[in-house]
């Protein structure tokens, strides 16, 4: 297969060099951190004073881990670098304490960050003659600005669509003939659906491939993505305080995503212990920025479960693969004592074929117990108005549940299209247990 790169020389640097160049961009960032009032006092704490305190990538550790508390407590300006007026862009994210996390770039790191997102475009196989329809939020979400100057960095024409208005979508599809599209794999599943309620064939769109992401989904999701709208789906990862997409992005090889190291240092600690797992080993992933001068970011607590691969990969790119965020450790959900994450439940519906493309996992207080409901949708072929085959259905995905995840739910079957979609990133919990009990 010939494999393509948008920068041969940094895709495929040897290690060693990889590694050189991460530790001077890593003094250059600690040079902008000393310029702000949050790392200051911090990094002198710990002794370091100035970039040349800084003398191997171990050094790294001395730092203290940043928080999305410390964002919180540094809002507005406590992360940044330069003087306000350098700065051109801001993103936000709201979070759920209504004080958002802020991030602000100057002109160069709005224009490194394009490249990252190029660079993660291109090696999926795009070109400059792709129809790129970018169907993701816009605003103060990076999913929208962020693939939309990526795409016009690789030169493709991008549709910025937005997330939404399905009937508009394939409008849009088919009157432009695109070939790419990036979205939600929730959204994506969404489409889909309405393609097929609104008797859209898929042979008459010219669609090839998919970038997915900005939420966690199962290798299955995929799978049935791809196997629905016939084209290749691309994981792709990225996190607000990191810029947003374009830290790290499935090759062709769809076989775990390179995070982009001479861009972020990447490292995985064990949550309780905040140690360093083994190489290889699950923990949680934190991330040092080392391309954006306007905002800082070291040693970023993500709270995303994930770990490296530890073979190299085919397309020869030297650097590592993240496996699939396998959930958040803020995401567990502890149902009578047993912990379980919302992505094991996603696993195993999606390899359920008659299962439908939404679903819904509920959390209730039932007396003293925890009560699990999952809500699923039946697929279009499979759902019929004879109890029977409906039955058992649900008793055989009742059991799949509790053989993966060690708890006996309720299971709901609900129609094609009759659970509620979320334009942005899905939201498929909803826990309604009080917060102190
Ligand atoms: O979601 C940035 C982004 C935009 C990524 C578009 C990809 C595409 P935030 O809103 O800050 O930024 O949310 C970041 O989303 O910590 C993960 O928990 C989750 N997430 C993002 N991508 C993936 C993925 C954007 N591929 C948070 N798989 C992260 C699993 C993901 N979870």
């Amino acid at each position: 297969m010939e494999y393509q790169y948008w920068n041969p020389e940094i895709e495929k640097m040897p290690r060693p060099r990889l590694e050189a160049l991460q530790l001077e961009k890593l003094k250059t960032e600690i040079g902008y951190a000393l310029r702000t009032s949050f790392y200051a006092p911090r990094l002198g704490a710990a002794g370091i004073k100035s970039p040349d305190d800084i003398r191997s990538l171990d050094d790294l550790r001395r730092i203290p881990f940043t928080t999305k508390h410390d964002l919180r407590e540094g809002f507005p300006w406590g992360f940044l670098s330069v003087p306000k007026e350098e700065i051109v862009r801001l993103h936000a994210s709201s979070g759920t304490t209504g004080i958002p996390t802020t991030i602000y770039f100057d002109s160069e790191d709005l224009r490194r960050w394009a490249g990252y997102v190029a660079r993660c475009i291109y090696g999926t196989g795009c070109s400059k003659s792709d129809v790129f329809q970018n169907m993701i939020t816009y605003g103060l979400f990076t999913g929208g600005l962020g693939f939309n100057m990526g795409g016009e960095e690789v030169g493709m024409l991008v549709i910025p669509s937005g997330s939404g208005n399905t009937a508009r979508q394939l409008r849009l599809m088919r009157d432009f003939g695109t070939t790419v599209v990036h979205a939600t794999p929730s959204f994506l599943l969404h489409v889909e659906s309405k393609m097929r309620e609104a008797g859209v064939k898929r042979e008459s769109l010219a669609l090839k491939r998919a970038f997915a992401g900005a939420e966690p989904y199962s290798e299955d999701t995929r799978r049935r993505i791809e196997r629905l709208l016939n084209i290749d789906v691309y994981n792709s990862y990225g996190i607000s305080e990191m810029n947003g997409p374009g830290v790290a992005f499935e090759c062709q090889c769809k076989n775990g995503l390179h995070l982009w190291e001479d861009g972020y240092i990447a490292e995985i600690i064990n949550p309780d212990t905040l140690e360093p797992v083994r190489e290889g080993e699950t923990g949680e992933l934190v991330l040092t920025i080392l391309c954006r001068r306007a905002t800082p970011m070291l040693r970023y607590r993500t709270r995303d479960l994930t770990g490296f691969y530890t073979e190299p990969c085919a397309c020869g790119r030297t650097h590592r693969r993240l496996r699939r965020i396998a959930g958040r450790s803020d995401d567990m959900l502890i149902i009578n004592g047993v912990n379980g994450f919302p992505s094991q439940i996603e696993e195993v519906l999606m390899a359920i074929k008659e299962v439908g493309n939404n679903y819904l996992i509920v959390v209730e207080k039932e007396g003293v117990l925890d009560r699990l409901t999952v809500k699923t949708e039946v697929g279009p072929d499979s759902f019929t108005d004879d109890a029977r085959p409906l039955n058992a259905l649900r008793e055989r995905i009742r059991t799949t549940l509790q053989a993966s995840i060690s708890i006996s739910p309720r299971v709901e079957l609900h129609e094609p299209g009759t659970l509620p979609v979320s334009e942005g990133k899905a939201v498929r919990v909803k826990d309604t247990r009080p917060k102190d009990a």
